[in-house]
């Protein structure tokens, strides 16, 4: 590899981190307790401000103690910080701003949902606002509703597989399906939620913004039963796959039109970032080799061609060759997935790397030359991003290292004394000079304060080992949830994999005694026909719906399924298969 270090690391760690913070009771480990407290505070110090001065604004605007639209007006501040009120154990506020969103949260819209930037050569622009507000509205819903039972909501008869939060997501999520009518079915980077993709839309999408659906689109299928969702998930990911070079690595930005890439840096960071993490992370929810062999195929890709002394370089997708020594904030989620896999090893080392540049300055700068050991020019900000605390969260939980804890202590120390301003928690601007903006993004208190939170919190529902779990009882069975092995979407927001076990099962059960149903009554009908001898126009079909839109061969069972699903009941359309299934034995005898 025609890259060298030129400056030794130890060198370059001149400066300290600015805090050692409260020491535990032995006085060197960090006080878990001292530290969920102080995490907690931050938290309310932030949301408090956020409802009383930005509510219903998209963010909080901590300088100027206002609020304003970022990503399509929906207050996505307050969507997602819900389930992080949770895990800090705030069950009435849950249940209060469970009121408040269903209340006034409209999809019904004209925005675009939103301005994608295209700036190809300008990677901090290319976290697609699309896929942040999908991972957001629908995953944040989507987990709320998950988690309301145990937040004491009043959940109706059907949940987990039925709710007014599952409802208002599965709304947002049909919003974005027009962008997945592509030749492709790699979806368009912006769509308008009211009018569908705008004409003249670019057709230029980063990897990230078509490979972070599984996750949110697969437990809406699971849970509603419509497969339409988890089907174009897949697809988008296929023709990623397919698209990879020959050395076996994926660019940074694609036509979705024509399959080819328009920006062919490679590496783990933004504009990719998240399709690896929904790989793995698809695989676990769904227990889905396919997905987790791919992943491991590029995992060994990155290692060979961007891999060098425990750092991730970028380089070019066809050749291999280094095209920017730099290692970015957003790339600091990979060792908390090489967790997921079992990589511990390596995935200290390179966490380890990127402890150094927090120490450095405080925080991690958005981009930071490796070679030279410094910030890159207009990159030298920190907007409170997560990941280096989300891979500190996992390792802590497969190692117990307590350097993870002292990671969690110098973040605390150092976001409070750098960005904690009278109304919330600023974005810092410049880390060498500690300038602010006035911006608080929503992920910080989705993300940021959730980790640090779970990173000081052992005992934690989140991490659950299966030692406990709640027995639900809906109208079709019984269902067992909250067992841990929660998935994180993107965007922090938890996933009980047992609902969509849960949900799955029950729509399969109903997809049987439809079979049953159909089977009957094809019979019945052909006796009748035989009996009056008479003849029908032809065999019965069910009727058209929307074109499917192609997906590889292993997802026929879905198509067949999706299929099953459209055809009206019996003879009476109209009337809901549930209330059918409630009344089974009249439905068999019901001769209309
Ligand atoms: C989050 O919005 C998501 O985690 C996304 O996938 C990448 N980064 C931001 C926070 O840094």
């Amino acid at each position: 590899m025609p890259f060298r270090l030129l400056v030794p690391f130890g060198l370059l760690c001149v400066l300290l981190p600015l805090h050692h913070g409260a020491p535990g009771p032995d006085g060197t480990a960090p006080d878990p307790a001292h530290y969920r407290e102080r995490v907690k505070a931050m938290f309310y110090h932030a949301y408090d401000s956020y409802l009383e001065n930005a509510f219903p604004y998209d963010e909080l605007r901590p300088l100027t103690c206002d609020g304003h639209d970022t990503w399509g007006s929906f207050s996505l501040t307050l969507i997602d910080a819900l389930d992080t009120l949770l895990i800090l154990g705030n069950v009435s506020e849950f249940q209060r701003v469970v009121e408040v969103l269903q209340d006034n949260v409209d999809f019904d819209i004209d925005v675009n949902a939103s301005v994608f930037e295209t700036n190809i050569r300008d990677p901090s622009f290319m976290e697609g606002s699309f896929i942040r507000l999908h991972t957001l509205v629908v995953g944040g819903l989507l987990s709320a509703h998950l988690l309301s039972k145990k937040a004491g909501v009043e959940v109706e008869a059907g949940w987990p597989c039925s709710g007014p939060l599952l409802r208002m997501a599965e709304e947002a999520a049909r919003k974005l399906l027009p962008a997945f009518q592509t030749p492709t079915g790699m979806p368009y980077g912006t769509v308008n939620l009211l009018h569908g993709v705008n004409p003249g839309e670019t057709p230029v999408t980063c990897t990230a913004g078509i490979g972070t659906f599984i996750v949110e689109f697969a437990t809406l299928s699971s849970l509603t039963g419509d497969p339409v969702f988890e089907e174009v998930a897949r697809v988008a990911l296929m023709r990623l796959w397919e698209s990879r070079s020959d050395i076996g690595l994926v660019g940074n930005h694609i036509d979705v039109l024509t399959g080819k890439w328009v920006a062919q840096d490679a590496g783990i960071g933004a504009g990719v970032d998240s399709y690896f993490e929904y790989l793995v992370k698809g695989a676990i929810l769904l227990q889905d080799k396919k997905l987790m062999a791919m992943f491991l195929e590029y995992n060994k890709a990155i290692r060979n061609y961007t891999h060098f002394d425990d750092w991730y370089l970028w380089v070019q997708m066809y050749k291999g060759t280094v095209s920017m020594p730099v290692f970015q904030s957003l790339e600091a989620y990979w060792p908390g997935l090489q967790s997921l896999i079992g990589d511990i090893d390596n995935a200290m080392r390179t966490f380890l790397n990127y402890y150094t540049v927090w120490k450095q300055f405080g925080g991690l700068p958005e981009f930071y030359n490796i070679p030279q050991g410094y910030t890159v020019e207009k990159r030298e900000g920190y907007p409170l991003r997560p990941e280096l605390i989300e891979s500190a969260m996992y390792l802590y939980r497969a190692t117990g290292d307590p350097t993870l804890l002292e990671l969690g202590r110098d973040a605390v120390e150092s976001i409070e004394k750098i960005s904690k301003v009278e109304c919330g928690f600023a974005t810092i601007k410049d880390l060498r000079d500690h300038k602010l903006d006035n911006r608080m993004e929503s992920f910080f208190l989705a993300e940021t304060v959730k980790y640090l939170y779970l990173l000081f919190d052992p005992t934690n529902f989140i991490h659950n080992n299966g030692s406990t779990f709640d027995a639900v009882i809906t109208p079709y069975g019984e269902c067992i949830l909250g067992a841990g092995g929660y998935i994180f979407n993107t965007e922090a927001h938890p996933i009980d994999p047992a609902a969509l076990h849960c949900c799955r099962r029950l729509k399969e059960e109903q997809w049987e005694v439809e079979d049953l149903m159909r089977e009957f009554y094809s019979l019945k009908r052909n006796r009748s026909r035989f009996q009056k001898k008479t003849m029908s126009s032809g065999p019965w079909e069910p009727p058209a719906g929307p074109e499917p839109p192609s997906s590889p061969e292993n997802h026929d069972q879905a198509r067949e399924k999706s299929a099953k699903q459209k055809i009206p009941l019996l003879s009476c359309p109209s009337q809901p298969f549930t209330s059918k299934l409630a009344l089974l034995g009249q439905v068999f005898l019901d001769s209309s």
